[in-house]
């Protein structure tokens, strides 16, 4: 009796152990409060880079004040993040200052040279607009959809939305992945048919075009010659995994859940080291690199995808990829004293970081801390 009783739980005790053995499993730890973590971790890129004075974030923490437009959104997307994660007043106050010194920063202005730049900010304007209701938010995300669309030509590769205005013949997976997830958000918001229509043209102008057989998403294409470039940056197979995912929202069609997994399952098998999304960009901090911030990008639109109903051994296996990368990043790659992230999330940064190091960083601990609030974790 007393001897089945031992099986009995050791075969219990083996059934659960059983996730761990399969290869992409690692073993984690459980004593990470993942919620105080991403709270002082977007206390610290508030206090770390907001500029009182300037009303907008700080290129680095080593005396750089100098605007940039594009890490702006994203920097405001970690504090909407704890603002819905919060409800907390303190976040919110920050929004009608930005929205006031990044317009100035970029010229007292909306419109950009970049047509990424201009989705990167509507996006992060739209959540701004979903978090308050506030309407100048939403004017504005609409106000930039329409200089957006405009980038959009058939004269080169087929179609797509130009990287910039002065090449429309370039066309960039990170100029069209975010136009698509805008698109879609605006179609969903105000029942308007032409953003579908945008939407499904720009998802399927990507899939034929950049989109690999193995869920590789390639970074541009010259239409000039059709020469593709074959770069493979975490953040573009982020946006398109978020434009497939708001396509099966909109159409509840399991061909873009599939094409959403097929690119998540290539970036967390080949965009890696040791199951930790890779360093991109230089390690060192000392100069400016826009591949800093990527991962955290990749990370947003992912757990867009971990949320939808999708394959249950998928989603364990992506779960466990959100919180190895969030232990790691917590225990091997922060500077605690003070809290600072470099670009590297299996090494902890010196004293100088950037602000685009440090957001992406911030937005794996806020993306953590939601899947726990959810109780996907
Ligand atoms: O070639 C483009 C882009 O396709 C490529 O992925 C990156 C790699 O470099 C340039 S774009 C540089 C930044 C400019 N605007 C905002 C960002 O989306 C973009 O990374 O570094």
């Amino acid at each position: 009796m007393r001897k089945l009783f031992f099986i009995i739980c050791w075969a219990i005790f083996i059934s659960g152990c059983n996730d761990d053995d399969k290869p992409g499993y690692k073993p984690v730890i459980d004593s990470i409060d993942f919620t105080a973590a991403a709270d002082s971790s977007s206390k610290a890129l508030i206090n770390t880079f907001w500029s009182e004075s300037q009303q907008y974030f700080v290129e680095n923490n080593y005396g750089g004040t100098g605007f940039q437009y594009w890490p702006q959104a994203h920097a405001i997307d970690v504090v909407t993040d704890a603002y819905i994660r919060t409800k907390d007043n303190y976040y919110k106050a920050y929004f009608d200052k930005w929205f006031n010194g990044v317009r100035k920063g970029n010229g007292d202005k909306w419109k950009n040279n970049f047509y990424d730049d201009m989705e990167w900010i509507a996006l992060a304007l739209f959540r701004m607009y979903k978090a308050t209701g506030e309407v100048k938010y939403k004017d504005a995300t609409i106000e930039l959809w329409n200089f957006i669309k405009d980038g959009w030509n058939e004269a080169y590769a087929g179609g797509g939305i130009a990287w910039r205005t002065v090449e429309p013949y370039k066309k960039n997976a990170c100029s069209n992945g975010p136009a698509c997830i805008l698109a879609a958000r605006l179609y969903q918001e105000t029942g308007d048919e032409s953003y579908k229509e945008w939407a499904v043209k720009i998802y399927h102008w990507e899939k034929v075009t950049l989109l690999q057989n193995d869920g590789a998403v390639l970074d541009h294409i010259d239409g000039r010659d059709n020469t593709l470039t074959n770069w493979k940056f975490t953040y573009n197979h982020g946006t398109f995994i978020g434009s497939a995912v708001e396509l099966y929202k909109i159409f509840g069609n399991r061909t873009y859940l599939d094409d959403a997994v097929l690119t998540a399952n290539f970036t967390i098998g080949s965009l890696v080291t040791n199951s930790v999304l890779k360093l991109e960009g230089s390690a060192d901090c000392s100069t400016d690199n826009d591949a800093h911030l990527f991962k955290g990008i990749f990370i947003r639109y992912f757990s867009e995808l971990i949320q939808q109903d999708i394959d249950a051994a998928a989603k364990k296996r992506y779960l466990q990829f959100v919180k190895y990368n969030t232990e790691t990043l917590w225990t091997k790659g922060t500077l605690k004293n003070p809290l600072l992230f470099g670009p590297d999330w299996i090494t902890k940064p010196g004293m100088k970081t950037t602000l685009k190091a440090m957001v992406s960083a911030c937005m794996l601990m806020e993306t953590t801390a939601l899947l726990k609030n959810r109780n996907f974790l």
